[in-house]
Formats: C-alpha cells, structure tokens, sequence
C-alpha cells in the first residue's frame, strides 16, 4: 500500500501546523475546496492534528496553529512563516511537517522545497492512517482506491510496489518518453486492477448482505466519532475479540457480530470506522461502500463521548457525514458513553447513558435496542394446542414471545411479531 510517510521507521519527529483561512475564502485556483466552517476553533484543531500526527507514530516536536491574512499561492503558508518552520526543520532534524490543510500538489513541492523535507497534507495523513489500520480486503481496497486518486493529481514520488510491477509490464512507451507519463499509465493500471478487485469483494458483501435480510436478521450499526468508545462497546455488547485501542481509527472496517439480544431477538452488531472533521472528499467517497452497511442498517446506535469538550463539534460531524452518505434519516438511538469519567454529564432524554467500561446503562441499552427495532411489531395473543408442535416452534423462531402459559392442552401465548410473519400465521391458522 502506497505510503506517504514511512511506518517502517521508528517516530519521525515531526511539525504540525494548522491553518485558519482568511474570512470568506472557501477555496484557491487549483479548485480545491474548503470544507463548512468548523465548530472548531483553531487551538482545538491543531490538538486533533496532533493526535492524528500521534496516530501515525510521529513524534510531534513542535504544533502551532497560523493565522493566514492572506494566502500565498504558492506555498500557501506566508514567506515568514516558512522560513521560521525551516530554520525549525534544519536546527530540530525534522522529517515531516504536516499542514493541517489540503494542499495542492504545486504547494506540496514547493514547501518541500523550501522547507527540506517532506511535506504532507490533511488527506494524505488521514488515507494513511486508514490505510494502516484497514483491516479487510474491502477496506484495504478501498483506501487503495482513495490514494491512487489523490496521487494521481501529485505524482511527487514512486511506489516500490509500482516500480515492482514495471519490470512485469515489459517495455513501457517509447523512446523518449517522460518518465512521468510512464508513471501516469501505471497508475492508471494499477487503479482499474484494484477497482475491479473491489467490485468482486462487493458483489460478495452484497450476496451475505440479501442473506442477512432474507433471514429476517436486523442490522444494528454503531456509528461515531472517532475513540467515542464504539469498539469497546461493541465488545461489550457481544463480547468479541475486537482490536481496542486508545489511538484514532482503531477500527476501520465493519465488523459484525451476531448476537441474541435479552428476550430472544438475533441482530447483527456492526462496529464502523470511526467519523471525524473534514473527511476528504476522496475518503467519502471511497467510504460510502463500507459504509453501505449503515446506509442498509435497521437501526443505529450513535455513540457520543460525553467526556470530551467536543461533544456537540463531534456531533456534528458525524450527523454530516451520516448525510453525506444518505443515512441522515435513519432510525437512532443516541448513546451517550463514558459516563464513568463524566459522572455529572446530564444524558438527553432522547439519549441511553452507558459505560462501556464498567458496564453501566448496558442493560438498559440492549432493552432500548430491541425497543427500538420492534416499535412497528404487532403484539397478537394467540392459542395453540400443545401437540401442534410445529407451529410452537414456528412462532418462537419467527416472532418475540414475552408471555406464555400452559392450560391443560393449550398454551396461551403474548407473541410480538412483524407484520409479514402476522399475515403469514394468519394464513397457517
Ligand atoms: N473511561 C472510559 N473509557 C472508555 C469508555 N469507552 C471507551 N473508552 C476508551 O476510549 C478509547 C477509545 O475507545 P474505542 O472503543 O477504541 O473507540 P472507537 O469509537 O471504536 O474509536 P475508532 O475505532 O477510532 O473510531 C479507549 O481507550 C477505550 O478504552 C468508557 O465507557 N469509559
Ligand atoms: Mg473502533
């Protein structure tokens, strides 16, 4: 996988720098776009960068946040502040600064330029991140995808894996060629391959999804901003083995589990990559196939953290990103978590507290998520004899049985079912 910092290496020290536009600038010449005014402001944004710079094993010796009156074409950042940064890179050995920004690929170059090292941008961290900790084939395609589109824009350096696959493709172009054409056409080659390989990885998705839905099996999502505590809850919920982790992205693609929910009800969980502020456009994108599963999902479970500052910027984000992806009208249960580190946060009453830690509001959670999905359920009181054992079986298999009583040879029983399987034990009857 394309890398644009080398994870091989021990902690590169590193610079993070964000960056507040000037007001009413939304984007420059190179078309690229600013993404909605953050909720953030810029001291609250450079610590996120940091902690993304962290995820990535950068040991981030100096942040700072800069003010820009205007911008510089060029390098974006203005003359004073990239002779600073440089005078930092040559005296500190830094190897990477990272502009909290979306550069262009011309602004990319010229600050390594002048600064003497590599540069990278928000995309570029953020792909690398879900890159390394992409964990199934279709995430480990999908962010392929993602980063051979935004390389192809910038085409700064090769890929190992690409000047591998070069010596197989026997002779490229004819003399004279540049090499950047050569690099063009492999890049280009190498996307179609991926591409095709994720349709096969989806079509395959697709198929166990429609079996999922045939068999009556809802689907029940976590959804949330990054180290909201979805993954430990998720564990909590079913108890699976599920990589946890204080860092961003611990998570990057679904991962479900089936589970029996208190009263009988199966679902299946689904664990999802965790949301976060400004996801490239290119990420969007590339997510909406991973995220197809809480586009398709009966219900889902939006978890906040209520020990963060940032719950209500947090909050936002991800109800963007649910509309982006065309699940804004889904049907939500608020989570509200980690109410064992903010004891006195008031939890909404729309909301379930819990803590994914010790345990508490779990109980609660789980009623509320059968609640939930049964909400349009039809409760029917219904008689069978107690011989009719196939019918017993039926009703138990199909539909939720909260009461039930033997009186000689009839069993009286309290059944919520679905309204297909009421029509369908009407026709039995
Ligand atoms: N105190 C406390 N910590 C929690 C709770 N839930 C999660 N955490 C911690 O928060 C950190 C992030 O938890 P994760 O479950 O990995 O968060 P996530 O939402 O899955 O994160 P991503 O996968 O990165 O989106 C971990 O260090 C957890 O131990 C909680 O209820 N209480
Ligand atoms: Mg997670």
């Amino acid at each position: 996988m394309p890398a644009t910092i080398d994870l091989q290496r021990v902690a590169p020290k590193g610079v993070v720098i964000g960056v507040e536009f000037p007001r009413g600038y939304v984007g420059d010449e190179s078309g690229l776009q600013l993404h909605a005014k953050s909720l953030r402001t810029l001291d609250e944004r450079v610590a996120e960068a940091v902690n993304l710079a962290q995820a990535l094993d950068i040991d981030v010796v100096h942040s700072e946040g800069v003010n820009l009156s205007k911008i510089t074409p060029s390098t974006l950042l203005g003359g004073g502040v990239v002779e600073r940064i440089a005078a930092l890179v040559k005296e500190q050995k830094i190897e990477v600064v990272f502009v909290d920004a979306p550069l262009s690929p011309r602004q990319q170059r010229e600050l390594e330029v002048q600064l003497a090292c590599k540069v990278v941008d928000r995309t570029g961290v953020i792909l690398d991140i879900f890159g390394a900790r992409a964990r199934t084939r279709a995430g480990q395609l999908q962010v392929e995808v993602a980063q051979l589109v935004y390389q192809q824009s910038r085409l700064v350096r090769l890929w190992s894996h690409l000047e591998r696959q070069r010596g197989g493709m026997g002779k490229t172009g004819g003399p004279g060629e540049r090499q950047l054409e050569i690099d063009k056409r492999l890049l280009k080659a190498r996307l179609t391959k991926v591409r095709n390989e994720l349709r096969e990885v989806e079509q395959t998705r697709g198929l166990q999804r429609m079996a999922r839905q045939k068999a009556d099996v809802p689907t029940v999502a976590l959804v949330g901003y990054t180290n909201a505590g979805k993954s430990t809850l998720f564990n909590k919920l079913v108890d699976a083995g599920t990589l946890m982790a204080d860092a961003l992205f611990a998570t990057l693609d679904p991962l479900m589990r089936r589970m029996e929910l208190p009263g009988g009800l199966d679902v299946v969980l689904v664990d999802t990559v965790g949301f976060i502020s400004d996801l490239p456009h290119e990420l969007v994108e590339a997510f909406k196939a991973t995220l197809e599963e809480v586009v398709m999902a009966d219900l889902l479970l939006h978890v906040h953290d209520v020990s963060s500052l940032e719950m209500d910027a947090q909050n936002a984000d991800v109800k963007s990103v649910l509309g982006q992806i065309g699940a804004a009208d889904k049907r939500v249960i608020h989570v509200y978590n980690k109410l064992d580190k903010a004891p006195d946060a008031i939890v909404p009453r729309d909301g379930v507290g819990v803590s994914a830690v010790t345990g508490q509001g779990v109980g609660e959670l789980l009623e509320a998520i059968r609640n939930r999905l049964q909400a349009d359920w039809h409760t029917a009181k219904v008689q069978v004899p107690a011989s009719d054992g196939r019918r017993l079986a039926w009703l138990h298999a199909h539909g939720d049985v909260t009461e039930q009583h033997l009186d000689g040879e009839t069993w009286t029983l309290v059944v919520k079912l679905r309204a297909a399987d009421l029509a369908a034990w009407k026709q039995m009857a």
